[in-house]
């Protein structure tokens, strides 16, 4: 059996096949007959520009149903997809390009000139445009490009994605993620949440990342389901679609942007069957404003780049704020010591996890990857975690250094190692403190040289243009040393304790 994911999702369309798959706010429908036929013709696109199967495909492009079209039409010809957050500098593109090696580049317009030459010297065969609207060359030429008939045969574990995850030395991670990968997860998580034939998606996320890509879009589409499609999250277009919708996903910031609207009521919500928070913690004071608010309990689960979802609090039974539910049905999760011993329930330790869901390695970094598995399978997740005897966990920290700032993540290696480059600085540590709005608000510290005056806005503006602006300090404070334990390491838990309360939480 052809085990590429878009076979799957292809055998998942409604009888009726001009159901609405996406509706946008402005009326524009696209049906699930448009969607295959669509795929096809932007298929052939790809398959004409050279992509083969195993050929990578790298995309920054706006939300909009063509980038859609593409991403299904990456999996027909059996490409490697790879989205890139449209936040992302030139210079952060440049990166991905040289490491991924994509056969076809397809950009906004806008970012053309500016990454026309990088494409040349990473040896892009084709660059296509595609705009916020979904014109551009590459639908110019799907439209009159005849619809490609086979759907690539594929075997479990061959790539249909590569996202890339920042790494704790600064330099990205491609996350290799199967057809098998995808589908395990997306079957899972349908059957597990209890997709209704009237089920109707409001998808506001963005489809650059495991949330809004695979986990929204694929919940849908297993579904044969109608999604109302944003291009952003925006508070009012939201509290407008709820009622017609049944379904939402989200990073804790939604729930706390609606909460912070007079009009999110509970007549708003009450035609929705299922919240789902996560890719961040969520507070147990908003779980239980939520519910005073709308009398919904959010579903929270847990996840990650390189395993899709993990656990799950239950659709049917206590969704518990502060947890995130028990391992999937097809997942096995334990936590750890650093030896890789499992602990006693209740006591914290580093989650680990293994199953359908787990990728396939770091692209092109064999060592790396070795580092983060053990011998028996499991993967070394770097969260910290708590396991009750029921099997339920709880996410209490992280053993690795990373920020979530409004769901993204952002290691802060990489705005040291860009801050410490600048003249009239010595040193810098760069940290996540509470943020009302975001989760955590990067922040820096920085040491600067006696003799140099280098202020918050020379830093701020040295890293405009090289990093994505979500990753760029909110605040910027100066110290004459940074706090160190007898070992010489940086103490980022006394600078959170000192700077706690900058963003007023
Ligand atoms: C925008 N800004 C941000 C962020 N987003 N700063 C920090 N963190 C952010 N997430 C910047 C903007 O550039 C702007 O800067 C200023 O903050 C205010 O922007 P605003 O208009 O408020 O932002 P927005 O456009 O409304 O976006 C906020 C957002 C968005 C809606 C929360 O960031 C978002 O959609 N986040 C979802 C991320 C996501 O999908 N994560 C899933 C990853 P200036 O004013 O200076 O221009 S998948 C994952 O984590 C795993 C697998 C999992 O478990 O799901
Ligand atoms: P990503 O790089 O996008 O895969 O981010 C994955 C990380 O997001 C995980 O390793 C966790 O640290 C975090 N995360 C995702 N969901 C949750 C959640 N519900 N609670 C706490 N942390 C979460």
């Amino acid at each position: 059996m052809n085990q590429n994911l878009y076979a799957l999702i292809q055998s998942r369309i409604p009888a009726d096949t001009l159901k609405p798959f996406l509706v946008l706010p402005t009326g524009r429908t696209v049906s699930y007959a448009d969607m295959d036929y669509w795929s096809a013709k932007f298929a052939t696109v790809l398959a004409d520009a050279g992509v083969s199967p195993g050929d990578r495909v790298v995309v920054q492009t706006d939300k909009s149903p063509e980038a859609v079209m593409l991403y299904l039409a990456c999996l027909r010809v059996g490409g490697i997809y790879i989205p890139l957050n449209t936040a992302y500098t030139p210079s952060e593109v440049e990166y991905f390009l040289n490491d991924a090696e994509p056969v076809v580049l397809v950009c906004r317009p806008k970012s053309l000139e500016a990454l026309s030459d990088i494409a040349t010297h990473a040896a892009v065969k084709q660059t296509f445009v595609m705009d916020a609207d979904g014109s551009g060359t590459l639908t110019e030429a799907a439209a009159v490009a005849a619809p490609i008939e086979d759907i690539v045969e594929c075997e479990t574990d061959d790539l249909a994605a590569i996202l890339y995850t920042s790494g704790t030395t600064g330099r990205s991670k491609g996350a290799m993620l199967s057809h098998g990968n995808l589908s395990s997860n997306a079957r899972t998580l349908h059957r597990l949440w209890a997709f209704e034939d009237s089920d109707v998606l409001l998808h506001a996320l963005p489809i650059y990342h495991v949330h809004g890509l695979f986990v929204a879009l694929h919940c849908a589409l297993m579904n044969g389901s109608t999604i109302h499609f944003l291009d952003k999250f925006d508070p009012e277009t939201v509290i407008r679609l709820l009622p017609t919708s049944t379904v939402m996903m989200g990073v804790p910031t939604f729930y706390t942007r609606l909460l912070d609207e007079p009009g999110f009521t509970s007549d708003v919500s009450k035609n929705i069957r299922l919240f789902v928070s996560g890719s961040a913690p969520m507070l147990a004071e908003t779980h239980v404003q939520f519910t005073e608010r709308t009398g919904h309990k959010i579903l929270e689960r847990y996840g990650m780049t390189e395993g899709g979802m993990i656990t799950s609090n239950p659709y049917d039974g206590d969704r518990v704020p502060g947890t995130v539910g028990p391992a999937l049905p097809d997942v096995e999760v334990r936590i750890c010591n650093k030896e890789g011993t499992p602990v006693a329930a209740g006591e914290i330790g580093v989650l680990e996890y293994k199953g359908p869901n787990l990728f396939k390695g770091y692209w092109r970094m064999p060592d790396k990857t070795a580092e983060e598995f053990r011998a028996d399978g499991y993967f070394i997740s770097g969260d910290n975690a708590i396991m009750d005897a029921e099997g339920r966990v709880s996410i209490v920290g992280r053993d690795k250094d990373l920020i979530i700032t409004g769901g993204y993540n952002v290691y802060p290696k990489e705005i040291e190692i860009e801050i410490d480059q600048m003249d009239g600085v010595i040193e810098s540590a760069v940290i996540g403190l509470p943020h009302k709005d975001f989760g955590e608000g990067v922040t820096a510290v920085v040491v600067a040289q006696a003799e140099a005056s280098v202020s918050e806005k020379d830093i701020v503006d040295a890293l405009k243009g090289k990093l994505a602006r979500f990753k760029q300090p909110k605040k910027v404070y100066f110290v004459s040393e940074l706090p160190r334990n007898a070992m010489g390491k940086v103490q980022k838990n006394a600078l959170r304790e000192t700077y706690a309360g900058t963003y007023g939480s």
